[in-house]
């Protein structure tokens, strides 16, 4: 099966290639960053010799051992989590983003390839700025025909986010960045060809991810990018999809995943490897490492594998909130987590969940799915609090986005982080061209062991606190 698969789509790996090679289309993207970035470098470069000697904060010992949670150690340009408003990306919460990013024709949810140029500058874009960015993306498409073969080798029992990471890794071949570092290139122009890369990874995406679901779920043949179409009108089109609903969707969803400041695993994995001027594309597939993780963007999953079983055994019928909430407490009760709900920053509802819970509202008010996510808003929190473990007892992004991509059809549910990661891209790689043109060096934070932790602690004479539990980290 795989096999006939697999040479369906080999068998385009030509016309895939042909199909984007024309000349890349400009945007004005880069020459807008060449403007900026002198003065940003200005700012900082002036920031840090009159405060770099400022504290920001200490460290405990709970916080080494506990996932180094509040400590600040970071400079993220692109965006900001407050724990209890959410994201603001380059200031903007998610409804004001919402509001003034440039939408597609016809369309009431902002492009995400806008929130992309705001990110890399801090600017929001026109509409003939996206449109052109749409294009400029569209003409860097292709797939060097390498990978194609590889992603169709790919056996059926891999799972998307593996084939993802390791389709990407082997993008490096295309990396300019490497290319000009082999060639001695200064360390000033280094953001440069981050930028070309990055241009490069977020525009072939969509192919990697639509090709990797179509082999898996579909008869492994894929369409072709249009040049006068946005991002995710492409992608979806990749994907097989034809619902104007869906698209707009994808548009919502593909902009509100791509960043939630730098401390979490996949945007803060793509920094570190690429502070060992790893190219693009290495530190991205790294990131996406991390993303395919349970409890970071694999919750994705997870919660619609946990909704499902449960709706299943119901066979349809509607639940009772003491039936619901027994199931909850099963969960907890054989030592798991209640997938989509806790945060490690946030404090309150994520408004990456409020926006997809007004889509749902608007669109699918009637589906059964969506009706049971609405009871678990109403039930997991109160539980949770009674359990009282978790910091954070409300609900985060993961716990609504598989309701709505089931709604259109999309039910293959161990696909949806690959989703999570074409949108995270924007944002990583936004913050990475901004990590070369700042010129961050090489991550390499201290580590202790915990002898040497029991002798700082005797060195200071501390006496040991009272009580039977440790005084919580601060985040
Ligand atoms: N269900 C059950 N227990 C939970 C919980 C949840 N949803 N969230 C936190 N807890 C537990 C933790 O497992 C921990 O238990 P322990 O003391 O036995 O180890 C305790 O509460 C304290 O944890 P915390 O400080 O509140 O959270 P954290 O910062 O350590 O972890 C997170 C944050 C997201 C990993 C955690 O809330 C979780 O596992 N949630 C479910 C998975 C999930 O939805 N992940 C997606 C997050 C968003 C994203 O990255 N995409």
């Amino acid at each position: 099966m795989l096999s006939r698969l697999s040479l369906s789509v080999a068998r385009q790996a030509p016309a895939l290639a042909r199909a984007y090679s024309a000349k890349p289309a400009t945007s004005g993207l880069k020459e807008r960053l060449r403007e900026i970035i002198p003065k940003k470098q200005e700012e900082v470069k002036t920031f840090r010799k009159e405060y770099g000697h400022v504290k920001i904060g200490e460290v405990t010992i709970d916080q080494a051992y506990g996932g180094m949670r509040g400590i600040k150690g970071l400079v993220y340009e692109t965006s900001l989590l407050d724990a209890d408003e959410g994201i603001r990306f380059r200031g903007l919460s998610i409804p004001e983003a919402q509001k003034v990013l440039p939408k597609a024709p016809g369309g009431a949810e902002p492009l995400p390839e806008g929130l992309f140029w705001l990110l890399a500058t801090g600017e929001v874009p026109t509409a003939e700025q996206t449109k052109a960015l749409s294009a400029e993306l569209a003409s860097r498409a292709s797939l060097p025909a390498h990978v194609v073969n590889l992603i169709n080798k790919f056996p059926a029992t891999l799972h998307p986010m593996s084939q993802l990471a390791a389709a990407v890794a082997a993008l490096q071949s295309e990396s300019k960045f490497a290319k000009a570092y082999a060639a001695g290139v200064n360390k000033a122009e280094y953001w440069d060809t981050t930028y070309e890369d990055s241009l490069d990874l977020i525009a072939k995406l969509p192919i990697v991810a639509a090709m990797i679901y179509r082999n898996l779920y579909r008869d492994g043949s894929i369409g072709a990018i249009d040049p006068n179409k946005d991002w995710s009108a492409n992608f979806v089109q990749l994907l097989g999809y034809d619902n104007p609903q869906f698209t707009e969707l994808m548009r919502l969803y593909l902009t509100i995943h791509t960043d939630h400041e730098g401390g979490n695993v996949s945007a803060h994995t793509v920094r570190l490897v690429g502070s060992a001027l790893s190219d693009p594309y290495l530190s991205f597939a790294a990131g996406m490492c991390g993303l395919a993780g349970p409890l970071h963007g694999l919750a994705n999953q997870e919660v619609l594998v946990w909704l499902t079983k449960f709706q299943k055994s119901l066979g349809g019928k509607e639940v009772s909130d003491e039936r619901l909430s027994e199931e909850i407490w099963k969960t907890l009760k054989s030592g798991q987590v209640v997938p989509g709900y806790g945060h490690a920053v946030l404090r309150k509802t994520d408004p990456r969940y409020t926006c997809q819970r007004e889509f749902a509202l608007k669109h699918l008010p009637n589906d059964p799915l969506f009706k049971l996510v609405g009871q678990l808003y109403k039930l997991v929190p109160d539980i949770l609090l009674k359990q009282g473990k978790a910091k954070n007892p409300w609900p985060n992004v993961d716990a609504h986005s598989g309701v709505l991509l089931t709604h259109y059809g999309m039910t293959e549910m161990n696909y949806y982080t690959v989703l999570f990661g074409v949108s995270r891209a924007l944002g990583v790689l936004a913050s990475l061209i901004w990590d070369r043109a700042l010129g961050f060096p090489l991550e390499r934070p201290k580590s202790h062991t915990t002898e040497d932790l029991k002798k700082i602690v005797k060195k200071m004479g501390v006496e040991p606190a009272k009580g039977d539990k440790p005084v919580a980290a601060d985040d």
